[in-house]
């Protein structure tokens, strides 16, 4: 691997910060999900219930504790750490005129900590992390008013961090709530609840299309700011594959990777791709495009193209599931692929499928990639002796080094860094528990809120400091 690749870690604030109403910080729209588990979906309430319990509240209670965090960040190596900047901590409320100064200080100094640490923040500007009154008051992205609140907070921060942070994402995941059967995705996406009047798919449309306007709108300001910032869009990258060579089952795959491209044809090309102008056609979907809008996202396309790997899906011409699960992105004729196990929550466990990805998203885009998210949920043991042996988890992501090196050495993909997802326990973003755990290091915390806090280092913390000190030779 070049001797620059950013071997790292992925986080995001509403997920391990904690201080949910702390520093001035105002409700986002996360902090209204109740805690679920893989069988129950979590709750979105209207207000925050004194009787609920909301795990992201406190999370790991990052908040408090960050230097120490970044210290075993730092003794883990870690080039980089990919994390988000909450929009509740510089914008409260989302539509106030002035930034919160006590959460642009708070950033400050957790970057200061961690350049100081030879660590280089890479910064995801909205990571499901809307205002919640952004989203109560004028319906999210749905309103174009939105646009510009959200412009003037990625100004804020691009201005004030310009010399600390170099690599930024606009949206994550922008494209999974693609899976309009799921709630959840077009509130934590967009802060948008699908009225009865309202048909989900052309509203999903219309909000992306907004969204995508920010987006370019963000990058195009970077540039003003500072032409050296990079700024990149940032994908839940799950490939479709066919389940036979039957030529049906292959077309049905290609059909499907469009729900995965969509949203990254326009981040990257700067236009609508035609497949999609025939479905709108198709299906009468009215989406309100200007002229001004569409020379916007061509001037705003991005520089790099981010992406979160954890499993791929597989596709049968002729069957069909009425299962909305996020495995599948809400894809109906999704099958179980025999070649792929799935961990307990169900998600494949499949590494040539990073290298595919990464080919297909080259091959296609002719840019950067950076794998900012890649990962394996699991409950995990901490022994009598304060040990957490995580051998499955070492083997996955050693199984994914491995493909991922194939897909830059013989491949010749251009890749950035690779930040494996949750590099310390944090709140599972579908289920909100803290059993689903990713880290390398063990936070005791439980999913009722329970647990000292306390951070014990798993054997995964060890075998990857050793991947980051070899540059990847030794895996
Ligand atoms: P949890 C679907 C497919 C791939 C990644 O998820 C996904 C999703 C859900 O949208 O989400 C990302 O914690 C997301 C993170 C999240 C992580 O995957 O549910 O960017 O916020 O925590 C893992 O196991």
């Amino acid at each position: 691997m070049k001797t620059d690749f950013l071997w790292g870690g992925a986080l995001a604030a509403h997920q391990f910060e904690g201080g949910w109403n702390t520093g001035g910080k105002g409700p986002s729209v996360i902090d209204v999900l109740t805690a679920g588990t893989h069988s129950t979906p979590r709750k979105i309430t209207d207000t925050i219930e004194p009787n609920e319990f909301y795990p992201n509240h406190e999370a790991i209670d990052f908040y408090h504790r960050f230097k120490d965090d970044i210290s075993l960040f730092a003794e883990m190596g870690l080039k980089c750490l990919r994390t988000s900047i909450a929009w509740t901590r510089i914008f409260p409320n989302g539509d106030e005129e002035v930034p919160n100064e006590e959460g642009l200080a708070f950033y400050d100094e957790v970057f200061d900590e961690l350049l100081k640490n030879n660590i280089e923040p890479v910064i995801t500007l909205s990571h499901f992390e809307m205002p919640l009154h952004l989203a109560n008051e004028y319906g999210g992205f749905r309103n174009k008013k939105v646009i510009d609140y959200f412009l003037r907070f990625a100004k804020v921060v691009l201005k004030r961090y310009q010399d600390k942070v170099k690599f930024w994402m606009t949206f994550n995941e922008i494209n999974n709530q693609m899976n309009t059967n799921n709630p959840l995705f077009l509130w934590t996406n967009s802060g948008v609840k699908v009225q009865d009047d309202e048909h989900p798919k052309e509203l999903m449309y219309q909000v992306a299309h907004n969204e995508l306007v920010a987006s370019a709108k963000v990058v195009i300001e970077a540039k003003k700011i500072n032409p050296a910032l990079q700024i990149g869009c940032m994908l839940a990258f799950v490939p479709v594959y066919p389940y036979s060579s039957n030529p049906n089952d292959v077309m049905a795959a290609e059909e499907y990777l469009r729900q995965r491209f969509f949203f990254g044809d326009i981040h990257v090309r700067g236009e609508y791709p035609s497949y999609a102008l025939k479905e709108f056609d198709r299906e009468g979907y009215k989406i309100e495009i200007t002229e001004e809008e569409k020379t916007i996202l061509k001037e705003g396309t991005v520089d790099f193209v981010g992406f979160s790997y954890y499993m791929s899906t597989t596709v049968k011409s002729n069957h069909s599931n009425e299962s909305d699960d996020v495995v599948s992105g809400g894809i109906s004729q999704s099958i179980d692929n025999p070649f792929i196990k799935s961990s307990d929550w169900g998600w494949g466990i499949d590494p040539v499928g990073l290298r595919y990805s990464l080919n297909l998203l080259y091959n296609r885009y002719q840019l950067p990639l950076f794998i900012v998210e890649n990962g394996f949920g699991q409950v995990d043991e901490l022994t009598e002796d304060k040990k957490i042996h995580d051998s499955d988890r070492i083997s996955y992501l050693r199984d994914h080094i491995i493909e991922m090196k194939k897909a830059v050495e013989y491949d010749g993909v251009d890749l950035i860094g690779y930040t494996p997802w949750g590099i310390i326990d944090l709140v599972s973003f579908t289920t909100g528990e803290m059993k689903k755990r990713y880290g390398m290091i063990y936070v005791d915390r439980h999913n009722d809120g329970s647990g000292s806090l306390n951070r014990y280092r798993k054997d995964s913390f060890i075998w990857y400091k050793n991947v980051i000190a070899s540059n990847g030779k030794e895996v």
